[in-house]
C-alpha cells in the first residue's frame, strides 16, 4: 500500500502541472455595442509551429446567417459550408491569398473549402449582403475563438509563444508569453471603438443591387 501512495505522490504533481494557457480578451466598444468574437492563437517563438491538421469544422448557413459568425482554425483545416436553409445560398471570399467561390447551391447541399494559406478571410453570400462570417486560418495548431465574455483557453506544450488576438472590428494585438504549467495570459486588449460598418461588395467586386437589401 505504501508504495502506491509514494507512486501517487510522485505522479500527482506532474498531473497537476498540465500546461495550459488561459486568459480573457478585453474589448473597448462604443456605448451600446456588444464586442465582436475574438480569435486568439499562439505561435511558438524560436521554432516553427508543428504542422497538425485541424479537425474538419462546419460553418453552416441558417436563417440567412452564417453560424458560427467567427471561426479560428489551424491552417490546412477543411471547413464545410452546409446550406441548412430552404433557399439558395452562395459562399465566397475576396480576401487576398484566400479568395474562393463555392458557387450557388441549394437547400440541403454542402460544399467545403480547405484553408491552406494563413490569413484573415472575410466570407459572404453573393445573394444576401447581410450574411457575413470571418475565418482566421492561423499559422499554428493552437487557436481558439473566445466566448461571449472574451474568455479563452489553449492546451499547449510548455515554451515561449507569441499570442495574437484578432477581431473583425479591431486592429490585431500581440503579446509574448512563457507557458509553464497553468499560466495566465498577459493582457490582450482590443479597441473596436473606431469601427465603422461599411457595405462590402459582391463576388464581382461590385455593390449589391438595391433589391438584395430588400429581400424578406
Ligand atoms: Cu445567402
Amino acid at each position: 500500500m505504501t508504495w502506491i501512495l509514494m507512486l501517487a505522490a510522485v505522479l500527482l504533481p506532474v498531473a497537476a502541472q498540465a500546461d495550459v494557457l488561459t486568459g480573457t480578451v478585453t474589448t473597448t466598444v462604443r456605448a451600446g455595442n456588444q464586442p465582436a468574437p475574438v480569435v486568439v492563437y499562439a505561435e511558438p517563438l524560436g521554432g516553427a509551429a508543428p504542422a497538425r491538421e485541424g479537425k474538419p469544422v462546419t460553418l453552416s448557413q441558417r436563417n440567412k446567417a452564417f453560424a458560427p459568425r467567427v471561426l479560428g482554425v489551424p491552417v490546412g483545416t477543411v471547413v464545410s459550408f452546409p446550406n441548412d436553409d430552404d433557399i439558395f445560398h452562395n459562399v465566397f471570399s475576396l480576401s487576398p491569398g484566400n479568395a474562393f467561390d463555392l458557387g450557388l447551391y441549394r437547400a440541403g447541399a454542402s460544399k467545403s473549402r480547405t484553408f491552406a494559406t494563413p490569413g484573415v478571410v472575410r466570407i459572404f453570400c453573393n445573394i444576401h449582403p447581410q450574411m457575413t462570417a470571418l475565418v482566421v486560418a492561423a499559422p499554428t495548431p493552437w487557436v481558439v475563438t473566445t466566448g461571449p465574455d472574451g474568455a479563452w483557453r489553449l492546451d499547449l506544450p510548455a515554451g515561449r509563444y507569441r499570442l495574437t488576438a484578432i477581431s473583425e472590428r479591431a486592429a490585431a494585438v500581440t503579446a509574448d508569453v512563457a507557458v509553464s504549467g497553468a499560466t495566465s495570459s498577459p493582457p490582450l486588449a482590443l479597441d473596436e471603438s473606431a469601427f465603422v460598418a461599411v457595405p462590402h461588395t459582391n463576388k464581382f467586386g461590385k455593390p449589391y443591387p438595391a433589391a438584395a437589401y430588400k429581400q424578406p
